[in-house]
Parts: C-alpha cells; sequence; structure tokens
C-alpha cells in the first residue's frame, strides 16, 4: 500500500514483533487516510475533526494499554508507543485527543478508580462514544499545580466544587472531566465532573497559533454539585496526576518522533525533486547536511525510546527517564521542523505541506505536559539529588 515512508535507519523494525507491525501498520494507514487529507483543514479553521473519534477508537487510540475487559485494546507500551507515533505523524493535535483520552482520563479511572466507575466509564471512552479532558492546569498554577486553589468541600451527601482549569484539551466538548481539586484539608483527589452538572460551563480558548486542529478551553466550577460516588478513591495527592502525566509523556516521546519523521520524509522527497541552478537541491551540501542531521537525530530518538518502551513494559521506567525521553524527542521534532521548512524555501510556509503545521504545533508540545524547563530540572534533580523548582 501507498504508506508514508518510515526512516528506520537502524532496523528497529527487527526489534518489533508482529503484532507491534500490526498496530503500527493500521495506523499508519488509517492516519494516511482518514487525517492527512482533512487535517490542514480543520487546522487553517481552528477546528477538531470530530468525524475522527470513532476511527481513531478503532485503531486502538483510546486506552491501547487498558485492559480489554474494560474495553481497552489490552496492548503493551510499545504498541502504545507506537500508535502515538502514527497518530502524531498526521497531526500533534490529533495526538493530544489520543493522549489526553487515554493517559489523562482513561488511566486514572483505570489506576484510582473503583470497578463500579471503571465499568460505568472506560468501555465508553475506549470506543469514543464518550469524551473526557483532564483539569490540572489553572490560570495561576501551570508547571507547579501543587499550588492549585481549585477545591471542593465535603457537604454531607456530595461535594460542592468550585475553582477553575485552564488549557484544557478537548474541554469544550468533553462529555467528562477528570479534574484535580484540594479538599477542606488541602490534599488533591481526582473527580469526575460530567457536563449537564449545574454550575460547570467549558470556555473554548481562541486565537491559537498552535495545536489549532485540537479543540482547548477552560474548565469553570462555580459551586457545582458533585455526587460523592464521582471521587476517584484509590489515589490522593500531587502524586495521582503526576503519575497519569508519566504515562502521557511517555506516548508524546513517541509522537514526537512521528511528526519529525513526516518532516524529514516531505523534505527529502522536496529536495530529490526541487530543481535550481540545473541541480536537485539534495545534491547541495548544505542541504545534505540538514537531512543528515536530521536522520541521525531520528534514529537516536528512536532508539532511546524503544528503550524506554521496554524499561515501561518490565514495570522499571522511572519518571526521570521519561521526562528524559520527552524534552530529548520534542526538541528534536521542533529543531527537524524548522530546518525541514527551510529545505522547502516558500513552498514550506504554505498549507500545501505539512511542515509548517508541525511546526506551529510542537510549540504546544514543548510547553504541554511539563515545559522543556521542567523535563530540564526534573533531570537536574535526579543526578544531583537537589530539587531546583523551588
Ligand atoms: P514533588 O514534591 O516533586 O512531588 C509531589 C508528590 O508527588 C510524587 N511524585 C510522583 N508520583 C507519581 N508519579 C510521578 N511522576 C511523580 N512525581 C512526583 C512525589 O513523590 C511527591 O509525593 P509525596 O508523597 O512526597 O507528596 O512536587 P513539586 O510540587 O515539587 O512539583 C514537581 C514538578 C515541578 C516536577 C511537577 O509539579 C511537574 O511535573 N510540573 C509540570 C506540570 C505539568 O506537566 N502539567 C501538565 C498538565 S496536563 C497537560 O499538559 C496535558 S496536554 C494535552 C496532551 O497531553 O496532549
Ligand atoms: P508557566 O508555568 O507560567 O511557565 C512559564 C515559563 O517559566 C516556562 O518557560 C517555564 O519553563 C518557566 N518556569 C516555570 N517554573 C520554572 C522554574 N521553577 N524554573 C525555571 N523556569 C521555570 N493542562 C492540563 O491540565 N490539561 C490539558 O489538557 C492541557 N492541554 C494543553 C493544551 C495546550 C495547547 C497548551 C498550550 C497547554 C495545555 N495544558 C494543559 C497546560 C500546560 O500543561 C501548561 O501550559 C504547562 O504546564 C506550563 O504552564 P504555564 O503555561 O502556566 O507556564
Amino acid at each position: 500500500p501507498d504508506l508514508f515512508q518510515a526512516p528506520d535507519y537502524y532496523l528497529l523494525d527487527d526489534l518489533l514483533t508482529d503484532e507491534h507491525k500490526l498496530v503500527r501498520d493500521s495506523a499508519r494507514a488509517w492516519v494516511k487516510r482518514e487525517v492527512s487529507p482533512i487535517i490542514e483543514d480543520y487546522a487553517q479553521r481552528a477546528e477538531f475533526p470530530k468525524q475522527i473519534i470513532k476511527g481513531l477508537g478503532e485503531i486502538g487510540g483510546f486506552g491501547p494499554y487498558i485492559p480489554e475487559e474494560y474495553g481497552g485494546a489490552g496492548l503493551d507500551q510499545i504498541s502504545y508507543g507506537l500508535i502515538m507515533q502514527e497518530i502524531e505523524r498526521g497531526d500533534s493535535g490529533v495526538r493530544s485527543t489520543s493522549s489526553v483520552q487515554s493517559s489523562l482520563v482513561m488511566y486514572p479511572i483505570w489506576k484510582y478508580g473503583n470497578e463500579e466507575q471503571r465499568i460505568k466509564y472506560l468501555p465508553k471512552l475506549a470506543t469514543g462514544e464518550m469524551m473526557g479532558c483532564f483539569g490540572l492546569t489553572e490560570p495561576d498554577h501551570g508547571s507547579n499545580p501543587g499550588g492549585m486553589t481549585t477545591n471542593f468541600k465535603d457537604k454531607g451527601d456530595h461535594y460542592v466544587l468550585n475553582g477553575a482549569k485552564m488549557w484544557i484539551s478537548n474541554a469544550p466538548f468533553a462529555d467528562i472531566a477528570v479534574v484535580w481539586a484540594k479538599n477542606e484539608e488541602g490534599r488533591i483527589h481526582g473527580l469526575i465532573v460530567e457536563r449537564g452538572m449545574e454550575g460547570f460551563t467549558t470556555p473554548e480558548t481562541h486565537n491559537k497559533w498552535s495545536l489549532r486542529a485540537s479543540s482547548t478551553g477552560e474548565l469553570i466550577f462555580d459551586n457545582v454539585k458533585i455526587p460523592k460516588e464521582n471521587l476517584l478513591p484509590n489515589k490522593s495527592g500531587l502524586g495521582a496526576p503526576l503519575g497519569c502525566l508519566d504515562s502521557a509523556r511517555y506516548g508524546i516521546a513517541w509522537g514526537a518522533i512521528g511528526a519529525a519523521m513526516d518532516c524529514y520524509d516531505t523534505a527529502l522527497r522536496y529536495a530529490k525533486e526541487r530543481i535550481q541552478f540545473d541541480k536537485p537541491i539534495a545534491a547541495t551540501q548544505l542541504q545534505q547536511k540538514k537531512l543528515a542531521e536530521m536522520i541521525t537525530e531520528i534514529t537516536k530518538a528512536q532508539l532511546l525510546t524503544w528503550r524506554l518502551g521496554v524499561l515501561k513494559n518490565e514495570g522499571k521506567a522511572t519518571t526521570a527517564q521519561i521526562s528524559m525521553a520527552k524534552r530529548n524527542n520534542v526538541d528534536m521534532a521542533i529543531n527537524i521542523a524548522r530546518e525541514a521548512r527551510q529545505i522547502l524555501g516558500g513552498m514550506g510556509i504554505t498549507g500545501e505541506y505539512s511542515i509548517m503545521r508541525h511546526s506551529m504545533n510542537l510549540e504546544s508540545v514543548i510547553t504541554y505536559e511539563g515545559t522543556h524547563d521542567i523535563h530540564l530540572l526534573i533531570t537536574g534533580a535526579d543526578i544531583t539529588g537537589m530539587q531546583a523548582f523551588k
């Protein structure tokens, strides 16, 4: 089939199982068929293509590693990574929808929820019949979520939630929100807030130059009455949302490789075809330097991420190891997008090619799920034993 060219310079395919390759190739074919032809138009119009939700569920884009008994795909962490890679080859905003639903909504319900909550929500989230969002960031607390002020009070047979979250992917259309808020003792808990609850609104954030095909919004809670059964009972404290971030950041490390691959693939093809001074620009040393460095960086990122996937499968991947991969790979992708765009000259700034869209998208990816700086500080704290945040 006419698939994307997948750079595999170090024959990484030899390390994958048949199942990994099957999962990846079906995600790849779906992205090529359903996402690539329409995504530029949706990004230009700043609209999320809701019609792809069902297909995202079918390729394992929602809860790939959640057990099948709860509607997930029951796949391993490398399959999860490969799905994220292929989706982000299409668009980082589509991968965001997948990351949020899988790692920030399904994961906490699976890990921190009770059996009733798992049965009530997970199967519908796995098909996309129900969509979710994750509210951690607040207007005054982004990198420092522990300072959050969103809070809930115990009113006997229910809780009352007040506060606001900002920059929330999928908020404008989500059916449920997993919201992190402090109780009267200042302890952080996760609550499932459902659309339609009185006092709960989700205004959309406009004027983004980045991640335009993803819908972003606020979550506003004005004395929202939350049934007690909507509290996630099995974990509390900042470690609960940070545990979800470990899973999402791992997926982003793979996803960024997909965006980089698409930029490299596009630039390589263009450079071979574009003639200037009577020869293909690919035959010039300057353009070869760019392309050679791109494939080198992609290959290094692939190896880093594959090894991280093995550690994750064995339950041994640490938060700091995940931070290193998220930080390295997103930085790698943003640099490749910038160089690739230059190879296309003026054509690179148009929507005829995907590169400028990837480049702008990656400005969000390098900021969300922990900024580039925060991940460096996580590595710094890990190797020195000294926290430099505070
Ligand atoms: P710190 O004192 O380090 O930790 C607080 C408590 O949490 C524990 N912990 C973890 N537990 C589980 N998993 C982890 N990864 C954990 N990391 C830390 C820790 O042991 C401690 O437990 P305890 O029992 O001692 O209290 O916390 P800190 O306040 O110093 O903050 C650390 C810092 C800055 C690294 C952290 O807050 C951070 O990562 N900040 C960045 C915020 C962030 O990433 N936000 C993302 C929002 S979601 C999003 O962006 C979605 S984008 C859409 C998409 O994904 O596509
Ligand atoms: P700030 O924390 O104010 O940081 C500003 C700058 O200061 C950064 O460069 C940062 O690195 C630096 N900085 C901060 N602290 C330190 C320090 N101690 N030392 C040195 N430098 C420091 N959040 C959610 O909860 N759910 C979502 O679904 C979600 N989706 C998002 C979608 C998009 C498109 C975007 C842009 C963001 C999304 N976020 C989401 C929020 C995202 O996680 C935050 O933007 C991010 O964590 C950074 O927070 P901030 O924007 O408040 O920046």
